[in-house]
């Protein structure tokens, strides 16, 4: 694993570090506008005062804290391959490319020393996950990694509320950000409820020192809204979203590629609508991130 040089410097000298996920550039939106949203998140990150490091793979090289030229020659291979955790040893033995799903960005970032987080949603437990056994590794990934993670709750396309059953069950602690709506990724609520709400960076900042003192070995989870002004229609979101099960009900899709497609479904479904609210997620995200990166520096 490579540790960029302004990343590494910045945790050895104790200043706010903010990892970002990469199979948002290289599975979550198209080309090139996937580059473009990279950049701006990370030069959003850097206007607050911290470094971001976003994590991927080139070449059989783990990188946290890609270069520009480096994201950039990730956003623009097609066909790159979707990582989590448990695929990095053969895409390292292998000399493959790819993003890294959140299960091992938060693997990595941890490794490197890294505290915070920030993505667009997290993956969960799928529904007909009782009948497919496809639950994300990212639930199991965040109940062992002592993270801040940063995330519109999880991706509207999954089972949400066994989601939510499974988060308890892992001991991940999840908190919503001045919000008791658990949200829905392109929808500020996903209609389900989350029982603890931190109201401030320095807040999220003080449940991860407790978390850390008190010996508990997960993740916090803030569950950061898109602000209503900016979430799909409501009506929109769930007409797309039926539709884009149906589809991949059709389509006879599932493991690793079912969260793609159901993503690429909704974008078409809501005339690139979806699009725009993906990036505002995630743009709100690695800001919450980054205030919060800066509030625990130090701590
Ligand atoms: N964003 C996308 N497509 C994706 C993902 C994000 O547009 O596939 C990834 C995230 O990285 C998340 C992962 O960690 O999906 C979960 O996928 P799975 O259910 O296969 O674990
Ligand atoms: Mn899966």
């Amino acid at each position: 694993m490579r540790v960029g040089e302004r990343v590494a410097d910045a945790l050895a000298a104790g200043r706010p570090v903010l990892a970002c996920e990469s199979t948002i550039v290289t599975h979550g939106l198209p080309t090139p506008r996937n580059l473009a949203v990279a950049r701006e998140a990370e030069e959003l990150v850097g206007s607050l005062g911290v470094v971001p490091a976003t994590i991927g793979v080139l070449d059989g090289e783990v990188v946290v804290g890609l270069t520009g030229d480096e994201l950039s020659r990730l956003a623009g291979s097609p066909g790159v391959a979707k990582l989590s955790a448990r695929d990095l040893p053969v895409a390292v033995a292998t000399g493959a490319s790819g993003g890294t799903t959140v299960a091992a960005t938060a693997h990595l970032a941890h490794r490197a020393g890294i505290r915070v987080f920030a993505t667009g949603g997290l993956g969960g437990v799928h529904r007909g996950a009782a009948r497919t056994f496809d639950e994300s590794a990212d639930l199991p990934a965040l109940a062992a990694l002592p993270l801040v993670v940063v995330s519109a709750g999880v991706k509207s396309v999954l089972d949400v509320p066994a989601t939510l059953e499974r988060l308890e069950t892992l001991g991940v602690t999840v908190a919503g950000y001045r919000t008791h709506a658990f949200p829905g990724f392109y929808v500020a609520d996903s209609g389900h409820r989350v029982g603890q709400r931190l109201e401030s960076p320095e807040q999220v900042a003080a449940a991860w020192r407790a978390a850390r003192d008190l010996g508990l070995p997960g993740a916090l989870l803030v569950a950061n809204p898109v602000p209503a002004a900016e979430q799909l229609p409501p009506a929109l979101h769930d007409a797309a979203l039926a539709d884009a099960l149906a589809a991949l009900d059709d389509a006879g899709i599932g493991g690793q590629d079912a969260t793609p497609f159901l993503l690429a479904r909704v974008r078409a479904a809501t005339g690139e609508a979806s699009l725009e609210v993906n990036v505002a997620v995630y743009r709100h995200n690695v800001a919450l991130g980054a205030r919060i990166a800066t509030a625990l520096a130090g701590r």
